[in-house]
């Protein structure tokens, strides 16, 4: 497979919903796209899940746009790539930059599974015909607003709900929503709102039976995340501080949590995405896909990366209504009323990309040729 035009592309989307996290308000995703032309003539796809902010992780848009431009596209373009796990060492004099990373070697991986002629499911190793889908709910103004949240998503037959919580947006919502829902799958996400100060406030959750707690404490720690899970029942959940496989495997032989939330874009592409997996699985430890507010690239992406065997828990990739008025996708993802998504079987990614809709999106535009 020879790479022989790579087109950049911003676009910018409302979210049908603003999106408020301890971390800050998302009301408009602008999201970099990767186009990948391959001597064939076929047409490949890859989503960078950097935010508008540095607030998630230290990579945003804006540096990812120039990492690509100026160190990732000319380590790519023209070569010959065999296969999407081939990436990461053509890029790897590249030091972080991992969101980056991703959407150019998920692209690849888009590429290989259309010259292969399978789904991109069956790529990765996945075996999953369907995958479970959860929501992640914002934090609303009121209480009412938060609960009537949790109750249209029950309705639309999400498995989990995770509420998005920080310090002063926590102990009653969680009561409110256990007065009302006793049994429900529960589980919360402060994005690093806590401090190991704050355990015994914490411990206080273990009556409300969460699922999880995910990251309470600083984006970049899991030795005192070990800490925190030895003075509390409830399972821990990692996601921001796990950045690769060795993060991954010291977390769990640390104790840090018993869940792993895997974002391929957060760990730098599906090749260290599928090994973390795998540690995972042989420490049996569960893991879920998380998401980034992704368009329809990014969540295609998730879906494939959902069907492998681990992912037993129910993921943030839910369906494309719940973020978009409309999605650059066709046809847009769609979750049952028992909260599921089918995993595509077609050749690649399994959805197509309205290139129109793409277009009308776009407010910054560049493409390097061979
Ligand atoms: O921590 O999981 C997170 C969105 C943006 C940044 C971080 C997170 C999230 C979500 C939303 O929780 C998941 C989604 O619905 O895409
Ligand atoms: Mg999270």
């Amino acid at each position: 497979m020879k790479l022989e035009r790579i087109i950049l592309r911003e676009i910018q989307m409302p979210l049908a919903h603003p999106f408020v996290t301890s971390f800050g308000k998302t009301t408009t995703r602008r999201i970099l796209l990767v186009e990948l032309i391959s001597e064939e003539g076929l047409t490949a796809w890859g989503e960078c899940v950097a935010g508008e902010h540095p607030y998630f992780s230290d990579e945003m848009i804006d540096t990812a746009w120039l990492i690509t431009e100026s160190e990732l596209v000319p380590r790519l373009l023209g070569k010959e790539v065999a296969q999407g796990d081939h990436v990461p060492a053509m890029l790897e004099q590249v030091r972080g930059h991992r969101m980056a990373k991703a959407a150019l070697e998920n692209a690849v991986w888009d590429l290989e599974a259309q010259v292969k002629g399978v789904s991109l499911s069956k790529l990765l190793g996945g075996t999953r015909e369907r995958i479970a889908c959860g929501v992640s709910i914002g934090m609303q103004d009121t209480m009412e607003a938060q609960l009537a949240k949790v109750e249209q998503e029950i309705a639309a037959g999400y498995q989990r709900i995770k509420l998005k919580c920080k310090p002063g947006w926590d102990t009653a919502i969680f009561v409110a929503v256990r007065e009302r829902w006793p049994d429900i799958l529960l589980s919360c996400d402060a994005n690093s709102a806590y401090r190991l100060s704050d355990a015994d406030h914490i411990a206080t959750w273990d009556e409300f039976k969460l699922l999880m707690i995910e990251q309470p404490l600083w984006y970049d720690d899991f030795f005192f995340h070990a800490e925190l899970q030895r003075r509390i029942q409830t399972d821990i959940c990692l996601d921001e501080c796990i950045r690769n496989r060795r993060d991954a495997e010291a977390a769990l032989r640390l104790g840090s949590g018993r869940i792993l939330n895997i974002k391929v874009g957060r760990v730098g592409g599906f090749t260290e995405a599928i090994v973390i997996h795998d540690i995972a699985q042989h420490h049996g430890v569960p893991v879920w896909c998380g998401g980034m507010l992704e368009s329809g690239i990014g969540r295609a992406h998730n879906i494939a990366m959902s069907s492998l065997p681990n992912f037993t828990l129910p993921g943030d990739v839910s369906a494309s209504k719940r973020y978009w008025a409309q999605d650059i996708i066709e046809p847009e993802v769609t979750v049952s009323a028992q909260g599921e998504i089918i995993v595509p079987t077609a050749t690649g990614r399994g959805f197509h990309v309205d290139s129109g809709r793409v277009d009308a999106l776009t407010v910054r535009h560049a493409q390097f040729s061979a």
